[in-house]
């Protein structure tokens, strides 16, 4: 059978990270796009040296050419500027959005029948514009930012509780900033809820608040530290984590951020939701009760990532 294809728009930080990590897991042949002539190049040919020593076949490339991204099977979207010190993910807004229409574009003519996977930020905005502007259909285009939000909240339970994360399941919805909203129901130490944790006295109500707070912050958190960039190992793990659902049909129960039709009461929207992702894209929500605390924080996330849509049609008319 044919190796799959993984087209990587954008050879950053997290796109070289990308191509390393497919490479590294066999997912298929990799074809990494810039618009910076030389950097893919430059990133394919050091990762394609270093397939002998770590044993992968997957042939590696570079490009400044759509062409050369033609039946990708997966695409992953990086392009654009990331954060430096100072700034929010919004304030990235009207640079990305131009991004995402060439993107878009690119996308619609060389490779209409891949999964689309957008991780630009700011995300939940990117990612709708990108599926608006490429006329993928929606189930087929999604963001990245739910496995990585959860994964830091993981990280840092499996920290407080001196466990292994392997053990640990967290889930976050809402959008990918400073409203997510880290539910800590539905997040377990080997199905033991935070709640009852605290019970147990494994941990404080405080303690917990303040990681909840820490996940919120865990961008800016490591923007602060890099000061000339932003995250990329955790990012790019969680768009592959994505990636491998899709091409292996294995129905990974993943949050993603999702085209809404109804579900959690809202549509014509993405946002960060639980998805079920297999051959078919996203290809279910898990539309799950919220309480009222719970949905009065999902709306307000809600509320910031249709404020950041507004601001798109503003300066592109064609999203309306
Ligand atoms: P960076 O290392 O700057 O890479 C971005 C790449 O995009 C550069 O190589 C640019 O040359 C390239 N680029 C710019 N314009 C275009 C274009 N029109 N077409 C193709 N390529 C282009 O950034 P990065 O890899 O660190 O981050 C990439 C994006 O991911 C940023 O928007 C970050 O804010 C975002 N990000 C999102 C998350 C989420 O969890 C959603 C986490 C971390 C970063």
């Amino acid at each position: 059978m044919a190796r799959a294809k993984i087209a990587l728009i954008g050879s950053g930080m997290i796109g070289g990270t990308l191509a390393h990590l497919a490479a590294l897991k066999e997912l298929g042949d990799i074809v990494l796009f810039d618009i910076a002539d030389g950097i893919p190049q430059g990133k394919a040919l050091d990762i394609s040296e270093a397939g002998p020593v770590d044993k992968y076949d997957s042939t590696i490339s570079g490009t400044t050419d759509y062409a050369d991204i033609a039946g990708a099977d997966v695409c992953i979207v990086t392009a654009g500027v990331a954060r430096k010190p100072g700034m929010s993910r919004d304030d990235l807004l009207g640079i990305n959005l131009k991004v995402m229409k060439s993107v878009g574009e690119g996308i619609k003519e060389h490779a209409p029948n891949a999964f689309v996977i957008c991780i630009t930020n700011p995300l939940d905005a990117m990612v709708w514009a990108l599926q608006k502007f490429s006329g993928l259909p929606s189930e087929k285009v999604c963001g990245m930012a739910g496995v990585l939000d959860s994964a830091r909240f993981r990280h840092f339970l499996a920290e407080e509780f001196n466990v292994s994360v392997k053990d640990v399941t967290a889930f976050v919805l809402g959008g990918h900033g400073d409203t997510m909203v880290p539910l800590t129901r539905y997040s377990t130490v080997a199905g033991i809820p935070l709640p009852d944790l605290v019970d147990m006295g494994w941990t404080t109500q405080d303690k917990l608040d303040a990681i909840v707070q820490r996940t919120r912050d865990g961008g800016a958190e490591i923007v602060g530290l890099l000061k000339t960039g932003s995250a990329y190992y955790a990012p790019a793990a969680s768009a592959i984590e994505m990636a491998e659902a899709y091409l292996k049909d294995q129905k990974r129960l993943l949050p993603a951020a999702a085209a809404l039709s109804g579900e959690f009461g809202q549509k014509d929207m993405y946002v960060g939701v639980p998805t079920v992702i297999g051959a078919g894209g996203i290809e279910r929500i898990a539309n799950i009760k919220l309480s009222k605390e719970e949905q009065a924080g999902f709306d307000k996330s809600v509320d910031a990532v249709k404020g950041l849509m507004e601001a798109c049609i503003a300066i592109d008319g064609s999203l309306a």
